[in-house]
């Protein structure tokens, strides 16, 4: 199955001032497409590892096929990234995702300091996520280079690229400053409230 680099779901200046047209640039049409571009030359000599993306990343993980791994997983992760956001985002939270919530973190405002710190702890390039566990909890995880929570049994709901090449251009070395202006800027709740019903069936 090739993998194919997706069309980004926006304008490249459609983030702004949050995230630049320069940095969407980078992001989207050199790395992006760089473990498009790897990924595909991986699957030459591999054995068919599965008919859909995620069985492709699951079994490359389990299998040690490693550097398919990596580039297959980058490419999952970058295609969800960018639904993950979308211009004027994160405001308006659907009312049932809200409440679940506020039930698993007590707040939103401390879900909100519980996924930056996933995102600040995660040292080195990586990334943070919301999951839906198997018992249909929500929880907060963080995960380095590639690694996703498609690998460790969890559904993923939202995820972030703290790698330094999400926010190096924009940000420099503040982090904190990217991950605050992701939740409450550019998160596409919407989305994340589809893959929540899904995840929740
Ligand atoms: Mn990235």
């Amino acid at each position: 199955m090739p993998l194919e680099l997706p069309e980004l779901p926006y304008a490249y200046d459609a983030l702004n001032p949050y995230m630049s047209a320069e940095t969407l640039e980078y992001h989207h049409d050199k790395h992006h497409n760089a473990y498009v571009t790897a990924g595909n030359k991986l699957f030459e000599g591999i054995p068919n590892l599965g008919d859909t993306l995620e069985k492709i990343v699951v079994n490359a993980y389990k299998d040690g096929h490693m550097s398919l791994f990596n580039n297959a997983g980058q490419h999952w992760n970058h295609t969800q990234f960018w639904k993950w956001m979308k211009p004027n985002g994160g405001r308006d939270i659907p009312g049932n995702l809200e409440k679940t919530i506020e039930k698993n973190f007590g707040s939103f405002d401390a879900f909100r300091d519980e996924f930056i710190t996933a995102g600040m702890g995660q040292f080195g390039s990586g990334w943070c996520w919301l999951v839906m566990e198997k018992n249909g909890k929500l929880a907060i995880t963080k995960t380095p280079n590639a690694e996703n929570p498609l690998i460790h049994n969890q559904v993923p709901i939202l995820g972030c690229d703290v790698w330094e090449h999400t926010y190096y251009i924009d940000y420099r070395n503040a982090r904190a400053k990217f991950l605050e202006a992701f939740i409450d800027n550019l998160v596409n709740w919407e989305y994340v409230t589809e893959l929540f019903e899904k995840a929740g069936k």
